[in-house]
């Protein structure tokens, strides 16, 4: 008897409340499927309810954090397909998640797979990562954000470049354009995504998903609508137990333990 491979591996790490989510589909290089996604939104959406963690990685392997969509999936499909499967509608699953995600990339970072990594909260790369939109040379254009995210991420001309070329880039040409948040070596990229994330692991829970969703807002919000919105968020944070621990510990000069409350 065979059993289908679980698609997405998970490793919890309670103490530094930081979970690492890996995408297994090695002999596709981690081709996104349709149950590949499902897997990973299930997955990151659990974590997300789950108190213990507070923030997550996705990685994929040494060859690739994931070469695109799944082109064998696609490529006989019509369009009333794609709707009637909604495979992209599935994807803003991904930017629901409120608690931090890394990407942690090495080798292809590719179509779907870039798009994936720009639509988490953040990129570390290795320096053999190659990151690109590729959808050009099979006929079609990115569709689950790479239009949108990397031109805003990169700026037109260089996004241009890429996706009318179909050309990859580096990870030092990805970090310097401003795509990628950090730079390491390959052997380290997980290592170091994972103690980025405890790092952030340390914060007030409350002020994480609060300043995730501020940041956020500056793609969607005129610059007076995203102020106003941070703002308010700001105030809100005097409500919490976090904001009078953080700043009590800060004048007794101890530690600060948030709760999330
Ligand atoms: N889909 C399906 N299978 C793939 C994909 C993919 N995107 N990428 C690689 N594979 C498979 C290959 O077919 C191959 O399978 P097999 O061993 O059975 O022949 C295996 O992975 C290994 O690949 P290669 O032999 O090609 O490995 P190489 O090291 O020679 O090349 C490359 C690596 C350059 C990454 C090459 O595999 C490649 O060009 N892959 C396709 C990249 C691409 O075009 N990506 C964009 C896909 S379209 C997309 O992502 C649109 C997203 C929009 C959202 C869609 C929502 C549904």
């Amino acid at each position: 008897m065979t059993f289908a491979p679980q698609l997405i591996l998970v490793e919890r790490n309670d103490e530094a409340r930081t979970a690492l989510l890996r995408i297994n589909r090695p002999k596709q290089l981690n081709a996104l499927n349709g149950p590949t996604m499902d897997a990973l939104c299930d997955a990151l959406e659990g974590l997300d309810r789950d108190d213990a963690i507070r923030a997550m990685v996705v990685t994929g392997n040494e060859r690739a954090f994931a070469a695109g969509a799944d082109i064998g999936e696609m490529a006989n499909a019509t369009p009333i397909d794609m709707l009637t499967a909604n495979r992209i509608g599935q994807w803003d699953r991904v930017r629901r998640i409120s608690k931090p995600v890394i990407a942690a990339v090495n080798g292809w970072c590719l179509g779907g797979g870039c798009e994936l990594a720009m639509a988490l909260d953040l990129i570390v790369a290795g320096e053999g990562a190659k990151f690109g939109q590729p959808e050009i040379n099979i006929g079609i254009i990115p569709g689950a954000g790479g239009t949108q995210r990397l031109t805003r991420a990169i700026g037109k001309s260089k996004a241009m470049r890429m996706i009318l070329t179909g050309e990859p880039i580096s990870a030092r040409e990805a970090f310097e354009a401003g795509l990628v948040a950090q730079v390491t070596t390959d052997e380290l990229t997980v290592e170091d995504a994972l103690a980025l994330a405890a790092t952030i692991a340390q914060k007030s829970p409350l002020a994480l998903r609060l300043a995730k969703e501020s940041v956020n807002a500056a793609y969607e919000m005129s610059l007076t609508d995203a102020l106003a919105h941070e703002r308010r968020l700001f105030y809100l944070l005097f409500a919490s137990e976090d904001q009078k621990e953080g700043m009590t510990a800060f004048l007794e000069k101890r530690t600060p333990d948030f709760t999330g409350r």
